[in-house]
């Protein structure tokens, strides 16, 4: 039976009722109900929703109890890449940097730059997409170019708006922040998966990622999760505020949950001091921090200030001191690394750090033994910082027992038996087996199916480990010579699993040139590098056949390097490979070329009126990848004044100090002859 008007409106004021009741709640902090009485409407409007399943919507308030369980995520390319930030580890860092965006900015000592300062909340960072206000995709931040697509998750997360609040919100606007566990909820829950012979988490980060990953939304929709906004992406169809804080402050009206310790101050020594103050507030939060987040508020200045290859030269993360925990180092162990590397690994006794049980250590290599002067059976200090591996930092003289051990460095290769050489003057010892190291063969074909390389979905640690032992793989090309038949006689391996990896080879053969270059494995060659690599030669054969003296031209690659490039494709052996890969159908699309990042270099605009055809960012970004400068004020200094429609004050003083000015179409023009 049709509903009646009364019916419809009933379900309307239950759900704006309901979502201004999730509003105060999760984003004000301040409720006007008890949660009983929140329950009750909820209830009401569920029942009315039963009765008349033709008015349930997508976006009602019912509808955050999760869904069917997803076969996979998705990916998403993200429209503007999610960047990570610079760190500081000391008031030394934060003074530079200050210093430094004074440089640029070009100000005197005195100048005093607004800074918004931040809690760094330790959890997971996402995309959220509204369009026409609606949230339409949530997504992983992933490798920041490509996330996965949580969306299903999200929309579970009871403080994360499905409808924007209030008015005058761009037509796409995507909001970014971070996802994590309160404490209270991850303890809880920790306590009640003890007690059910449950796995446990080892942190609420952990727990937060791991809850995000659910492919079942259900499970996800039962878990406390929760959000901070800290920033947005893209923006179309509608313009935010001048100045960072002001954004944050008119999402918290779009109903968007922004911290409240959020402050904006001037001058450096402010932050400093607002560091001081968390870290004294931190034991006292319901979720982790690992630092402050510091970012120059105003959005002309961080146009100016700009980026490097993924972090903004705008903000900075001032991390709080690792934690430090004592224990005993039982022995120490040989790892034999992808290019041969023989590292010794700490084994510990158990110890808990920061809330993370830690029995593993690294110990670098052998001059780091004896820096710090260790011998097994040695009590020693363990510290701990955000992710990265837990180092030994020393040990405890007065502890030291009568009996123990010296480290020695083993004349042989644990994984082959080969001979292990540390050349003279080098600090690294290195397995001579090559590719007939087991060791290194499984830690090359692990990186090639890494995350940041090709990406290979349930290729992990322990198949890996079963496809070297059982001799069904050599070389990371072997992977797309595996069969259904060789795959399902492996242990624990059903014929839908074997169906799945095989699926996943076959999509991780489309991929990038980047991304290829950083899966070789070439010594020094991370991913910025292969980035930079890819970047300049825009194909692999000029690559493979450049000298080490072109090498040396692409950014950040000096002349280890450039030797360590050169030499790895003059070996058949590589070479072999990468035309094996390339016969099993691995391929990428051609790099777009790109503008010369050097066609204004030392050259200063102003933008100034509204602009037409293209988005004052847009302009911004383009010149910028030319090597201009953008500036937000006129100068003597100024090269030229871009002057869009009802261009005011900017106009009047470029001509009054006669800089050359250009309308709208020079510019495009500008652009295109440079091709950006
Ligand atoms: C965190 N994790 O709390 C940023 N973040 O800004 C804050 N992260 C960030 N800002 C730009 N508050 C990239 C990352």
């Amino acid at each position: 039976m049709a509903a009646s008007k009364k019916i419809v409106d009933e379900i309307n004021r239950l759900r704006v009722e309901l979502d201004r009741h999730n509003y105060l709640y999760h984003t004000l902090d301040q409720s006007e109900i008890s949660d009983a009485e929140f329950d009750r409407l909820f209830h009401q409007l569920k029942a009315l929703e039963t009765e008349h399943p033709e008015l349930v919507t997508e976006d009602s308030p019912t509808q955050r109890v999760g869904s069917a369980p997803l076969e996979s995520f998705s990916q998403v390319q993200h429209e503007m890449p999610m960047l990570s930030l610079d760190n500081a580890f000391g008031d030394e860092d934060m003074l530079d940097f200050d210093r430094r965006v004074r440089a640029r900015l070009e100000r005197s000592e005195e100048y005093r730059v607004r800074y918004t300062c931040e809690p760094k909340i330790d959890g997971v960072a996402v995309s959220l997409m509204y369009e026409n206000g609606r949230l339409v995709r949530g997504a992983t931040r992933g490798d920041g170019t490509t996330g996965e697509d949580i969306t299903q998750n999200v929309r579970t997360i009871e403080s994360i708006p499905l409808k924007l609040h209030g008015k005058g919100h761009p037509s796409r606007l995507e909001i970014r922040g971070e996802v994590y566990f309160p404490r209270s909820g991850f303890d809880k829950m920790n306590a009640e998966a003890e007690k059910a012979g449950q796995k446990v988490f080892a942190n609420p980060r952990n727990a937060a990622a791991g809850t995000l990953r659910q492919l079942d939304s259900r499970l996800t929709a039962k878990r406390p999760l929760t959000m901070f906004a800290y920033s947005v992406g893209l923006v179309e169809g509608g313009e935010l505020p001048a100045a960072h804080s002001d954004i944050l402050a008119i999402l918290k009206t779009w109903g968007i949950r922004v911290n409240p310790l959020i402050e904006t101050v001037e001058g450096v020594g402010a932050c400093l001091e607002y560091y001081e103050r968390m870290l004294i507030e931190r034991p006292s939060l319901d979720y982790e921090i690992d630092g402050v987040v510091f970012k120059v508020d105003n959005l002309d200045e961080q146009a100016t200030l700009g980026m490097l290859t993924r972090t903004p030269r705008w903000a900075i993360a001032h991390k709080f001191p690792a934690e430090e925990g004592i224990t005993i180092l039982e022995d120490v162990e040989f790892q034999v690394g992808r290019t041969g590397a023989v590292t010794p690994v700490a084994r510990l006794q158990p110890v808990q750090v920061g809330g993370v049980t830690i029995s593993n250590a690294t110990l670098h290599n052998m001059d780091e033994i004896a820096r710090l002067d260790l011998v097994i059976g040695d009590t020693v200090v363990i510290q701990r910082a955000g992710d990265v591996i837990p180092k030994v930092v020393g040990f405890v003289p007065e502890k030291r027992p009568k009996k123990t051990r010296m480290v020695e460095l083993p004349g042989t290769c644990p994984a082959c038996g080969s001979e292990v050489l540390k050349p003279e003057g080098e600090v690294i010892a290195r397995c001579t087996g090559g590719l007939q190291c087991s060791a290194q063969r499984k830690e090359s074909i692990r990186h090639f199916a890494s995350r940041l390389a090709l990406d290979i979905e349930g290729l992990g640690d322990k198949l890996v480990n079963q496809l070297v032992d059982e001799d069904l793989i050599e070389s990371p090309a072997d992977l797309f010579k595996l069969t259904e038949a060789q795959l399902v006689k492996l242990e624990r391996m059903a014929p839908k699993s074997a169906n799945n990896l095989l699926e996943a080879l076959e999509k991780s053969k489309i991929t990038t040139l980047p991304r290829f270059i950083y899966s070789l494995g070439i010594q020094e060659v991370g991913e910025s590098t292969a980035r930079n690599l890819a970047q300049f030669f825009k194909g692999l054969d000029v690559l493979r056949s450049a000298d080490e003296e072109t090498l040396q031209e692409v950014p950040d690659v000096g002349p280890v390097v450039a030797q360590k490039i050169a030499h790895f494709f003059q070996q058949d052996v590589n070479n072999q490979v990468i035309n094996q890969f390339i016969a099993s159908g691995v391929r990428w699309e051609q790099e777009e070329e790109t503008g010369d990042p050097e066609a204004l270099l030392g050259e200063t605009y102003v933008l100034t009126g509204t602009l037409s055809s293209l988005t004052r960012n847009e302009a911004k970004a383009r010149l910028q990848s030319l090597g201009a400068r953008v500036s937000g004020s006129v100068s003597a200094k100024t090269s030229y004044v871009v002057a869009g429609d009802a261009a005011g004050s900017k106009l009047t003083k470029a001509q009054s100090l006669g800089v050359a000015i250009m309308d709208e179409d020079a510019l495009i023009e500008l652009l295109e002859k440079h091709g950006a």
